[in-house]
């Protein structure tokens, strides 16, 4: 196989709200760059990258899928993320490992609230974003309030650099700024052959208006655009582009582009644009890494083919029951059959093959290299967020935001001979998803399954069946509550216990202290100048205060909202041990926690919510019913968009609920907002006051 040249290589994602059309545009990505040689439509359950069966029939998309093609000159790697905040980690670990994005916003519902939450992750990774506009023929279309939202509720910079042609079913192309040619798309090859020509008559003075605001913003990326625009020279295309380049590389802007994906136009400017504007891996700054031994020293590690091996493992699939770990190259290269070492789990590991992926097809590479992103399987041990190097060079690069699971379910096998088989295969599933958790309760020995919400578990128990053939019972969704406490209590313990003849003795005073809403859970420990116990006792003090808080105070949900501060651990040589500050730090922090008038905390979400005006008299009531809080409203057309609060226990079912209310009309999404006291009825069903 031929090998792409390093400043060829696009890394980029597609993100956005559900529905905004990610996976129909991937599709003509992957149709015009001669990757299928068929569209499929994700309403027919035909798309390449929708490849699982609960996609296709779902017509939504689960699991991020990472494809390779080519374009002109360039190499993509692409990745079409899912939309829906349930399936959040996907975008997580897919913005972890990509140098670029493409934001989609329908140019109907312009930017929606996932919009937000993934333009949030793509920051926090300072990743440069372009901004696709779909949708363009749909009836309501409104692209200059999609790019007003894009400044106001985004805080971006969207710089158009096309100015779309028609609106609604008269939607036909756009003009291209840089080079000022209309472009159209041939209705009767599906799109493929781009038409290209003068600006019509009608258009000129808006292009000339689009243009200058185009040239305006190269002019900050490059002193000389402004001279000669002020002088009336003429800026040629190239040069306006690389102006533009560099404002998005330094995510200081975004270019805009206008399409419809589902109409097979404007996806050949997207993809010159992705080549164009976004950076190659050696374009992308250098990647943060730390010595396990020095763990305080940050390095840099550049995108270097000949520099020390590391690689992070960004999502692990069970494939087959075998496992096949997708990699990101950060520097240095690798071939097939060598080990490596596992700097996260301390083991060395060994690479069977290295794969180039197409959606869920593969083809075979015997090596790669700084900058690539592939698939390897072979690897054992490997979890998502570790990282990969060489034994005489260890290093370690930041792993994933996990976020922590909301909602519950306990499950049990139908045949109880299929209870071993069950546990391995959660075990599986839980190698892919870092959000889906799985524990036994203390109480009842039930199984309990954690994920983000009620559509991840019921796929994840549709999966049980249909891939593994396990047949299960089911309890109802509960939500994950968590546990905090009334008042401050200090403690002091002391724990001594002679075993085998060896004494194992601790001894801290700690208090606990309730924070505000959303603070979380805040560990002090004494400064090291302050206290005699070395390190590594320190790090079992923490560790232990963690573990302590996690198995709660009053109803086994993990404490949060709470200071945890040691006030003192002395170190006696001989008496004070691992073991024992272990078991006074856990003693002595659940029995402050039981005094401190611990109450329960109820996860609540932020949702948004489209009805027909018609019904938002019936779907506000019922909001109230579930102890909602409105916080606005707004009208489009004859439709209300609803912002509100609402306890997640309230919404289990409620898809159903708005469907029957609005006549099927009304749709909502939610994410996950803090948690809050939890109403007087559930306090009172776990005996708490
Ligand atoms: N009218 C119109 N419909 C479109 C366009 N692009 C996509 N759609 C439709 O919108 C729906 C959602 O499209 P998808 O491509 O699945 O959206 P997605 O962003 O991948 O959705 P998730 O993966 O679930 O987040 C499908 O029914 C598409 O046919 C477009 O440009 N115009
Ligand atoms: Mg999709």
């Amino acid at each position: 196989m031929v090998k792409p040249a390093p400043p060829t290589i696009r890394n980029f994602g597609i993100i956005s709200h559900i529905d905004a059309g990610k996976t129909t545009v991937s599709e003509r990505i992957l149709y015009y760059t001669g990757e299928i040689h068929k569209m499929g439509e994700v309403h027919n359950g035909a798309a390449t990258m929708d490849w699982m069966d609960q996609e296709q029939e779902r017509g939504i998309t689960i699991t991020a899928t990472s494809t390779a093609c080519r374009w002109r000159n360039w190499w993509f790697n692409l990745i079409d993320t899912p939309g829906h905040i349930d399936f959040t980690i996907e975008v997580e670990r897919s913005l972890r490992v990509l140098d670029g994005a493409v934001t989609i916003l329908s140019a109907v519902e312009g930017v929606q609230p996932q919009t937000e939450s993934v333009w949030r992750q793509a920051d926090r990774y300072q990743v440069p974003r372009i901004c696709f506009i779909n949708k363009m023929d749909r009836v309501g279309s409104d692209p200059e309030r999609a790019l007003t939202q894009l400044r106001e509720r985004l805080a971006g910079r969207p710089v158009p650099v096309q100015l779309p042609i028609g609106l609604e079913s008269e939607f036909s192309g756009s003009v291209d700024l840089f080079t000022e040619r209309a472009l159209a798309f041939s209705e009767e090859d599906q799109g493929r052959t781009v038409l290209e020509k003068g600006i019509p008559e009608e258009l000129q003075e808006a292009v000339k208006i689009a243009r200058d605001r185009l040239v305006e913003a190269a002019a900050d990326f490059d002193d000389g655009i402004l001279a000669d625009y002020l002088d009336g020279r003429p800026i040629e295309a190239e040069r306006l582009r690389s102006a533009i380049r560099q404002g998005t590389l330094l995510c200081k802007l975004q270019p805009v582009l206008f399409g419809s994906g589902l109409r097979n136009k404007g996806i050949q400017p997207l993809l010159d644009a992705v080549g164009h504007f976004l950076p190659s891996p050696l374009e992308a700054p250098p990647v943060p890494a730390r010595d396990p031994g020095e763990p305080e020293k940050i390095q840099e590690l550049p995108n270097d083919a000949k520099g020390p091996f590391c690689a992070l493992a960004f999502k692990v699939l069970s494939d087959e029951g075998r496992k096949l770990t997708y990699l990101r190259i950060y520097s240095g290269s690798l071939r097939a059959g060598e080990t490596v070492f596992n700097s996260t789990r301390n083991c060395p590991e060994r690479v069977a093959r290295l794969f180039l992926m197409h959606a869920h097809k593969r083809s075979r590479l015997d090596d790669t290299q700084a900058g690539d992103i592939v698939a390897a399987t072979g690897l054992k041990e490997t979890l998502t967020g570790d990282t990969l190097c060489r034994p005489e060079k260890p290093l370690i690069l930041a792993g994933l935001t996990v976020p922590d699971p909301v909602v519950s379910l306990a499950v049990e096998p139908r045949h109880t001979s299929e209870r071993d088989k069950l546990l391995q295969t959660l075990e599986k599933l839980q190698w892919e998803d870092p959000t889906f958790r799985v524990r036994e309760d203390a109480e009842t020995g039930q199984t309990i399954l954690a994920g983000m919400g009620e559509l991840h578990l019921e796929v994840l128990l549709q999966r049980l069946q249909r891939e593994f053939g396990l047949d299960v019972n089911t309890g109802r969704p509960q939500v994950m509550y968590r546990e905090t406490l009334k008042r401050s209590v200090t403690r002091h313990e002391v724990f001594q216990r002679e075993t085998e003849g060896k004494v194992q003795g601790g001894e801290v005073e700690l208090r606990l202290t309730p924070l505000p809403r959303g603070q979380g859970l805040q560990i002090i420990l004494p400064p090291p100048e302050e206290t005699a116990l070395p390190h590594e006792l320190l790090g079992t003090l923490e560790e232990s205060a963690r573990q302590a808080c996690s198995g709660g105070a009053a109803a086994g949900y993990g404490l949060t909202d709470l200071e945890v501060r040691i006030l003192r651990a002395p170190y006696q040589p001989g008496f004070t041990t691992d073991l024992g500050i272990r078991a006074a730090t856990q003693k002595g922090l659940l029995t402050a926690a039981r005094e401190g008038a611990p109450t329960l905390l109820e996860p609540v979400m932020e949702l948004e919510l489209i009805t027909p005006a018609e019904s938002a008299g019936k779907v506000l009531g019922s909001l109230q019913q579930k102890r909602g809080r409105v916080e606005g409203m707004q009208t489009r057309g004859d439709t209300e968009i609803v912002h509100a609060k609402v306890p997640l226990s309230e919404m289990f079912g409620y898809m159903t609920e708005l469907r029957s209310a609005t006549k099927g009309r009304g749709t909502f999404s939610m994410e996950f907002s803090h948690f809050d006291l939890a109403p007087p009825e559930v306090l009172q069903r776990f005996g708490l006051g």
